[in-house]
């Protein structure tokens, strides 16, 4: 799955006219994105060197930037070797700063500093890491956010200058950086910023020339929105924003890729109900260790509102050596209650016998008051785990 050639060749021999890169390693790799198209297909995707500048994140917070996204107040750049300057900038931003590599991105490469004896040593471990794990010690400083939520907005943006937003999803339920629940829409976000912010992003790809299906990730703190990063693919939670807007993401991704118009303007879409996405993974609820092997038994639930998207079936090995989600399970309700309590009976319906898996986990937080509440930030369920 990561070998070029070989995935190049299977398109050649299937008469293949595009290459959909979905959500793994190479949906964002822009040297893949050159070679599918150097070779005469389509990429499914943004242009090549769109993927290459939101890879930088100092590039795509610049590119953000300069057309009108709000981002979280920083170093407007790479940190240079003028330590006085570096010093001067933190105490203009305000302790605790967060230092970020340039090339990481889903948590990698980030350090937090709180008073400014520790900045030029922390500065140099990141560069350290950065560089051993990225190849580039280029990093950056932002203001570090105390205790946002994780909220992003899907785009949809053809290749005749017309993009939409789809709204927002809120993905703070979090470990490790791993998503382990998402909903759209994000609880109690008023309808207002939901337009705005949306617009904005909606706004900013139609100035960069986007295509394709992407996300803008945000930290929301204190009623407002910060970018961070940009997702040039179609993401793992992206059926949720399908179940309550009704445009099938996947499709217009491919739509776009063959050169067609939007379907939709931004006057089609309407957000209707509350959809809520499980991510069911193979790993032990408690410990979160990975448990591979044979699923001997698997019921997926069903009904009204369920939707479960997944590969296994009955005598499916779990192979140990990739990532451990082996479902998706979201369910729709026209409110947030009803999508909760259609979840519930799901879970307790779903059937995965042989490995371990973590419906346990999902039981416990659509218990949570906390999260029934809604709005939790990307904390919470660390700190409800004992983290
Ligand atoms: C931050 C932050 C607080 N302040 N930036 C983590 C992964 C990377 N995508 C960005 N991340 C963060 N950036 C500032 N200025 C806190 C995080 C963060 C986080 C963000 C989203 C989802 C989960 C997270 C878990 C820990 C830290």
């Amino acid at each position: 799955y990561l070998n070029v050639p070989a995935i190049i060749s299977a398109a050649e021999v299937t008469d293949a006219q595009a290459i959909h890169p979905g959500y793994g390693f190479l949906s964002e790799n822009a040297d893949f994105a050159e070679r599918v198209e150097q070779s005469g297909f389509i990429f499914i995707g943004p242009r090549a060197e769109t993927i290459r500048l939101m890879g930088d994140k100092i590039s795509a917070i610049r590119a953000m930037k300069k057309a009108g996204v709000p981002c979280v107040p920083g170093s407007d750049g790479p940190l240079g070797a003028h330590e006085k300057d570096t010093l001067k900038l933190a105490e203009k931003i305000g302790y605790p700063v967060l230092i970020k590599a340039a090339a990481g991105g889903g948590g990698k490469g980030m350090r937090v500093v709180h008073t400014e004896a520790a900045l030029l040593n922390a500065i140099s471990l990141t560069r350290g890491e950065a560089k051993a794990a990225f190849g580039s010690d280029t990093v950056y400083l932002e203001k570090y956010l105390h205790n946002p939520r994780h909220i992003e907005i899907q785009v949809l943006a053809d290749q005749h200058g017309n993009a939409i937003h789809l709204g927002e999803r809120d993905c703070s339920l979090q470990r490790r950086h791993q998503k382990v629940v998402e909903e759209c829409p994000a609880p109690g976000l008023p309808e207002k910023l939901r337009h705005k912010i949306g617009e904005r992003c909606a706004d900013a790809c139609r100035k960069i020339g986007y295509r394709g299906a992407g996300t803008f990730e945000f930290l929301y703190q204190d009623g407002e929105f910060y970018f961070i990063e940009m997702n040039t693919r179609v993401q793992v939670e992206h059926p949720v924003t399908e179940m309550v807007t009704g445009v099938d993401i996947v499709r217009e991704q491919i739509r776009i890729a063959a050169g067609e118009k939007l379907a939709f303007r931004q006057k089609d879409i309407e957000w209707r109900g509350h959809a809520i996405e499980c991510r069911i993974n193979a790993e032990d609820p408690k410990s979160f260790v990975p448990s591979p092997g044979c699923i001997t038994g698997w019921h997926p639930p069903g009904g009204p509102g369920i939707r479960v998207d997944s590969h296994v079936f009955t005598n499916y090995f779990v192979p140990p050596y990739y990532d451990s989600m082996i479902a998706k399970l979201i369910a729709f309700g026209e409110t947030r209650d009803i999508a909760i309590a259609r979840m519930k009976i799901a879970l307790s319906e779903m059937v995965v016998d042989g490995i371990k898996t973590n419906i346990p986990l999902h039981r416990d937080i659509m218990n949570d008051t906390h999260f029934l509440t809604g709005g939790v930030n990307i904390h919470y369920l660390q700190k409800k785990l004992g983290l």
